[in-house]
């Protein structure tokens, strides 16, 4: 079934100039790209978005790295968007990534991890709105 997710490439992806090559991987994948904005986030914003990690250890730091440069946000469509995105970005932490997967080979530390990619179509449902409120 088709599905849209929600795809983030962080500061450090943007301060490095690997947006490109990101957003090719996922157009390689067969995904089509239904929107795409380069913004900075705001405080109402990476509050949402990051929710569920208030309160854990690393919570303010990753508030102060989603804050410290513009971010390219976007949308995605196809068939099994959510995990095939999950697959393609790897494990949370770029050390344990597997070779071939974006973080595994752009990531250099867990707190600077390339990219975001929403975790379920619950998640995807949630996130997309808060960076493209009026999308269709
Ligand atoms: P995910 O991005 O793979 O879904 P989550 O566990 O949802 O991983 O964590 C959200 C983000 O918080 C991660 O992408 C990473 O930037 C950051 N993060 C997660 N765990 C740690 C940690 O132990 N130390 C520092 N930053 C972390
Ligand atoms: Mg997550």
């Amino acid at each position: 079934m088709s599905e849209r997710t929600f795809v983030m490439l962080k500061p450090d992806a943007v301060r490095r100039g690997l947006a490109g090559r990101i957003l090719q991987r996922l157009e390689d994948a067969g995904l089509r790209m239904v929107a795409k904005q380069r913004l900075d986030v705001n405080e109402a914003q990476s509050g949402a978005l990051y929710a569920e990690h208030e309160g854990k250890l690393f919570y303010d730091s990753l508030l102060t790295y989603v804050h410290s440069g513009p971010v390219i946000a976007t949308v995605w469509e196809g068939p099994g968007a959510v995990a095939l995105v999950r697959k393609l970005i790897g494990a949370t932490n770029p050390a344990e990534a597997a070779p071939g997967t974006i973080r595994g080979d752009f990531g250099l530390a867990i707190d600077e991890n390339v990219v975001h990619g929403s975790d379920s179509v619950q998640s995807a449902e949630r996130e997309i709105p808060i960076f493209f409120p009026g999308l269709d």
